[in-house]
């Protein structure tokens, strides 16, 4: 079988990847829409060598589409999944506006693949930060269990969107000429302050909730426990986030430290080991020789890197470790294609009987 695929939202930083990640995929595609807000429509882009022009998105853009990427954002997703699975096409989407319906499994193909089965023509992808720390945590967590996970990420600019990534080479450019640095986007655009990341570190990302823990904090909390536990609010682990904007363009870092069961006898060598084997991750842990994941080193990759894996001095059966990742790619347009591959390799690129009503809300 060979696919009609859409992409929608065809022209941001992440949609530039999506095209080029299914161009290396081994989904057979038929043929491919660009789809995009009115203010890209026309735009020239290429498939395969091949000249298309960015289509503006309606919902007859899905007539006789077998599957979507979308990447638009939540509110184009909110607008479009449920009028692409209704013309029966299957949605796999990178917004945040789907991950916690009860209908829609969110997934990590190294981790939950199997929940891909019950799918009801959607199918999210996480934030970018949750799906490089539940990568390596996975592995770790089949053989010995995982009861606590404290988190602090450092995380690039390009997560923001290619304008905030933009802003951060401006204000660069602007710092190293004397000038003054200007700031409309980070910490996030609908605030009522903004703040340069250039030469700088932001403990904000997304909007503060009531209880002072941000937007993306909670994304990291409900979408571990949705993925690793199948339950957003599960008890059986305790998640806690501090989320960081660093003046990097790609690669997000993270900090994690985490508690296996309570006489798991795991040591920092079977972890390693463990890691150095898992699905998608790459070890780069050797301190004598400074061998340690960069973000510099991770762009443009697909894997997780992981290093520094090391026992805490305090807590039994408890560690620490770091872990970079391109947040491009496997944190977006690589996961996202990479869910559509094991859909194709596993036929469920079709959307169940009934399953369309489940998306329409008004
Ligand atoms: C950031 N993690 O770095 C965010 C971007 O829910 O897919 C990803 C937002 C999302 O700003």
């Amino acid at each position: 079988r060979e696919y009609s695929v859409a992409i929608l939202g065809a022209t941001g930083a992440v949609g530039t990847r999506l095209i080029e990640q299914l161009e290396q995929s081994t989904i057979p595609v038929k043929n491919i829409k660009l789809l995009a807000s009115s203010r890209s429509a026309g735009k020239t882009l290429q498939f395969k060598g091949t000249d298309v022009v960015v289509e503006e998105a309606t919902p007859e853009s899905f007539d006789g589409v077998d599957l979507v990427l979308a990447s638009g954002g939540g509110s184009v997703s909110a607008r479009f999944a449920p009028e692409a699975v209704k013309r029966g096409a299957v949605v796999v989407d990178n917004s945040s506006q789907w991950r916690m319906n009860d209908d829609v499994p969110l997934i990590v193909p190294e981790v939950n693949e199997a929940d891909l089965k019950q799918h009801q023509g959607i199918i999210a992808n996480p934030n970018c930060s949750t799906i490089q720390m539940v990568v390596a945590l996975a592995p770790i967590k089949a053989k010995y269990g995982l009861t606590r996970v404290i988190v602090s990420t450092y995380q690039a600019a390009s997560g923001a969107g290619q304008s905030a990534w933009q802003e951060l080479v401006s204000e660069t450019d602007a710092h190293n000429a004397g000038k003054e640095m200007h700031a409309e986007i980070l910490p996030v655009k609908s605030a009522k302050h903004h703040y340069p990341l250039a030469y700088n570190l932001l403990p904000q990302i997304d909007v503060f909730e009531e209880d002072g823990y941000t937007h993306e904090e909670w994304k990291m909390i409900h979408e571990t426990k949705k993925i690793m536990f199948g339950d957003k609010n599960s008890k059986a682990v305790k998640v806690t986030a501090t989320a960081v904007r660093v003046p990097v363009p790609i690669g997000h870092g993270e900090t994690v430290y985490f508690e296996t069961d309570a006489g798991s006898g795991a040591t920092a060598a079977d972890l390693q080991a463990i890691l150095s084997e898992a699905p998608g991750v790459v070890l780069e842990d050797n301190p004598k020789e400074q061998l340690y994941p960069q973000p510099i080193n991770a762009e443009g990759k697909r894997e997780t890197f992981v290093g520094r894996v090391r026992p805490d001095l305090e807590n039994d059966d408890s560690f620490h470790m770091w872990v970079v990742s391109d947040n491009l790619l496997k944190g977006a347009a690589w996961n996202t294609v990479q869910i559509a591959e094991r859909l194709v390799d596993l036929d469920l690129v079709r959307v169940p009987e009934g399953a369309a009503n489940k998306f329409i809300t008004a």
